[in-house]
């Protein structure tokens, strides 16, 4: 699949430094010691509706460690999947009585424009899971002593991976509600395991399906990133990251099935918190979305949307609000009234402390606190505004 076209990346001075990241594994942040190439797997979207600021927040955190990665003078591999076939996907195309894959090519382009739109960096792969079958099917077939049928669908049984549950670290029972919600069928006769999720459906009718040679079906959606993280990025790969709504069953499900053929995933696994509206997750079934595109359409200027995302905290669960975007414009509207004044207080001070804010676990409202103050410091720099404005966009992708 066609990513989006990156925006320039302005070089800074100096280097940056070795970035340090929560890692949901272990509960603590982990220095990342990526040689010589950083690796960082995405989680993308299910292309049935648009991107709400929640995907967006999402993809801004995760851009974050990819520029800081840059800085530090590392070429960076990034891969993001496309889930562009699952259940949402064919029950909303269902619904609507249109072309699945009309759908999901309709979504995938708004998408990509809207991050384009947000100075997200694209990845360097960008991958669907139609185009991935084939490596799918191979790795299904890698897995074989793990993998068990029933009734012509195959299932992965969890107990073959002896590190099954270290990446959630959860309770059984815990395991075992996620795993109900969020698209698992713990009460299937006929499993191992209730907590065993399905690797290849077999073909039902009125759905999409491709030859297999487990037979005609399509595959399940924690095999998909799995397959597509391993070709792509070759196992131990750096960073696993997507929203913490993954962490149980999908990462959880994804390192397993790379467990058992390649014995690692992921070094580090990362989690975005959930961005919210009116104090509940944004979601479908909710109603309570806000839209990209049609921020996009009203006008806005996309730098106060990247600011009001990266004023809170990537890993706080936090709300989207009208009162947060008017927050960030006119924050925006300060910075740049700073930066057009031709003259500041010596701007070094202020590239030193964003890149150790963002080092420090992508403390994003560190690194705009730092540019705040520079704001409210006199000085007669005349280099200053411009190295700012650099800083600004080559760390945080905001074009001042
Ligand atoms: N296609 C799968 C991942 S393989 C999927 O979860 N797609 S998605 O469209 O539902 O979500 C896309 C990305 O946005 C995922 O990383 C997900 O964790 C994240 N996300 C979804 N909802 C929110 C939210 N309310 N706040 C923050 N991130 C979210
Ligand atoms: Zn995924």
């Amino acid at each position: 699949m066609r990513a989006w076209s990156s925006p320039d990346v302005p070089a800074l001075p100096g280097r940056g430094l070795p970035v340090r990241l929560h890692d949901t594994a272990t509960g603590s942040a982990r220095p990342l010691e990526p040689e010589p190439v950083a690796s960082m797997y995405v989680c993308g979207i299910t292309p049935y509706d648009a991107t709400h600021l929640g995907h967006a927040a999402t993809y801004v955190a995760f851009d974050l460690l990819n520029r800081v990665w840059r800085d530090a003078g590392h070429d960076v591999r990034y891969v993001q999947n496309i889930t562009d076939v699952d259940d949402p996907l064919l029950d909303r195309a269902t619904e609507t009585g249109q072309d699945w894959r009309e759908l999901a090519d309709a979504e995938t382009r708004l998408f990509t424009e809207d991050m384009a739109w947000l100075r997200v960096l694209p990845p360097s792969s960008y991958v669907g899971a139609v185009e991935a079958i084939p490596l799918i099917t191979r790795l299904i077939q890698r897995m074989e002593p793990s993998v068990y049928e029933v009734d012509g669908d195959l299932y992965f049984s969890v107990r073959t991976d002896p590190a099954f549950g270290a990446v959630s670290r959860l309770s059984e029972a815990q395991m075992r509600a996620l795993f109900g919600e969020r698209g698992g069928d713990p009460d299937r006769p006929g499993k191992k395991d209730p907590l065993d999720p399905v690797v290849w459906l077999k073909a039902r009718p009125g759905e999409p399906s491709w030859d297999s040679p487990f037979g005609r079906g399509r595959p399940g959606w924690h095999v998909e990133c799995a397959a597509i993280a391993m070709e792509y990025l070759g196992v131990p790969f750096d960073v696993q990251g997507g929203g913490s709504d993954l962490v149980f069953p999908h990462h959880e499900m994804s390192a397993s099935h790379a467990h058992v053929v390649a014995g690692a995933f992921a070094s580090l696994y990362a989690h975005a918190g959930m961005v919210g509206l009116d104090g509940e997750k944004m979601s479908k079934s909710l109603g309570n979305l806000v839209f990209v595109s049609r921020l996009r359409a009203e006008g806005t200027d996309p730098a106060a949307v990247r600011l009001a995302l990266l004023s809170g905290h990537y890993r706080a669960d936090r709300e989207w609000s009208a009162a947060v975007l008017s927050e960030a414009v006119e924050r925006l509207s300060r910075w740049r009234t700073s930066v057009a004044a031709g003259v500041g207080a010596p701007a070094e001070p202020v590239l030193a402390e964003v890149r150790e804010r963002l080092a420090d676990d992508l403390d994003a409202p560190g690194a705009l606190a730092a540019i705040d103050r520079w704001t409210t410091t006199p000085g007669t720099d005349p280099g200053a505004p411009a190295l700012v404005a650099a800083t600004a966009d080559a760390l945080l992708g905001l074009a001042l």
